[in-house]
């Protein structure tokens, strides 16, 4: 009889996985071949059974993996429970479509939501402009520059404070791995420029590697913190993240206000009578938010239209 394990998935590159169990033991892994065929192929994250080797040169094996809470394409990772959306006050510029657009994912898969706003020293205008959206529609927001070391402490602390898996998800070049290298002095990721990952293909983060928190920060501390490759786009008309139904309860802003409306079915577009509409004018709900918005709902409401009754 072979020994079973269980553990989660800390990374996983070409089919090679690296498990980690509750007591810190941790090895190398295949996956069993039918994964592929059920449409769900193991992602870091992921909590799994693993069959260990009864004989030398055999391999560790996953055999199970458990429910997920929750799943995400881009970046690739399993059992999230807090995501900061991370992105530099300047260079690259942000697109808040891009960062609405996750943020509304996170919502929908009930991933605590957070936004890290980094390179404050390139400008700390632009830096507290987008923070007050990003407060103003309740979202926890740290500003960060890794260079110059400040907010870095304020961001431990919150990280400490949290249990279960977290991410860094962004743009590339947003200075995700630099920040993670300031918060965790033991980490030493690869970090680059820009122009320097596409002349020379290194620096790049291409996976998501999960690391125990208790070994980057003080003993005690619980969860995963993780390192994601950036990703340029998300696609709402290629993948279904939800459907245009969910959309106005994934900008959680938006919820007191949607009982204003005066047509249960408002799609928040148009309508002479609605509340978030209004809120917009008011400036209760912040306008680069509503324009997010809209630009998602012609991306839903073209693949399947709003159903008027
Ligand atoms: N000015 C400034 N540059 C930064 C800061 N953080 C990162 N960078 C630079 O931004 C580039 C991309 O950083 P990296 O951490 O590799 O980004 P990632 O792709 O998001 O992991 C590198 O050249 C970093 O030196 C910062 O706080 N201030
Ligand atoms: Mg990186
Ligand atoms: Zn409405």
């Amino acid at each position: 009889m072979n020994e079973k394990k269980e553990g989660v998935i800390v990374s996983g590159v070409g089919g090679l996985y690296t498990v980690q169990t509750k007591t810190g033991e941790r090895f190398p892994c295949r996956a069993k071949g039918n994964f592929r065929h059920a449409g769900s192929i193991p992602l870091a994250g992921d909590m799994v059974t693993v069959r260990c080797p009864a004989l030398a040169g055999e391999n560790y094996l996953i055999e199970a993996i458990h429910p997920r809470r929750n799943a995400l394409i881009r970046p690739p990772i399993a059992n999230l429970d807090t995501l900061f959306v991370t992105f530099a006050a300047a260079n690259p510029d942000p697109s808040m479509l891009y960062l609405d657009k996750l943020l509304s994912i996170a919502v929908y898969e009930k991933i605590e939501p957070a936004v890290v706003i980094t390179k404050a020293d390139l400008s700390m205008e632009k830096a507290v402009s987008y923070a007050e959206i990003y407060r103003k529609a309740g979202f926890p927001v740290f500003i960060c520059s890794s260079s110059q070391g400040t907010g870095i402490a304020e961001l431990e602390r919150y990280l400490y404070g949290i249990g279960g898996i977290c991410a860094f998800a962004g743009a590339s070049g947003v200075g995700k791995s630099t920040l993670m290298n300031a918060l965790f002095p033991s980490l030493s990721l690869e970090t680059g420029m820009l122009s320097e990952k596409i002349s020379r293909g290194r620096h790049t983060t291409r996976s998501v590697t999960l690391y125990p928190k208790s070994e980057l920060m003080r003993k005690n501390a619980k969860g995963y913190v993780a390192d994601t490759p950036g990703f340029s786009m998300l696609d709402f008309i290629e993948f279904d993240f939800y459907t245009v139904e969910d959309l106005p309860h994934c900008f959680p802003e938006f919820e007191t206000f949607l009982r204003e409306c005066r047509y249960s079915d408002c799609s928040h577009t148009k309508e002479s009578d609605c509340g978030i509409v209004r809120a917009v004018s008011r400036g209760d709900i912040p306008k680069e938010r509503y324009e997010s918005y809209l630009s998602i709902y012609a991306d839903l409401a073209g693949k399947r239209p709003w159903k008027k009754k």
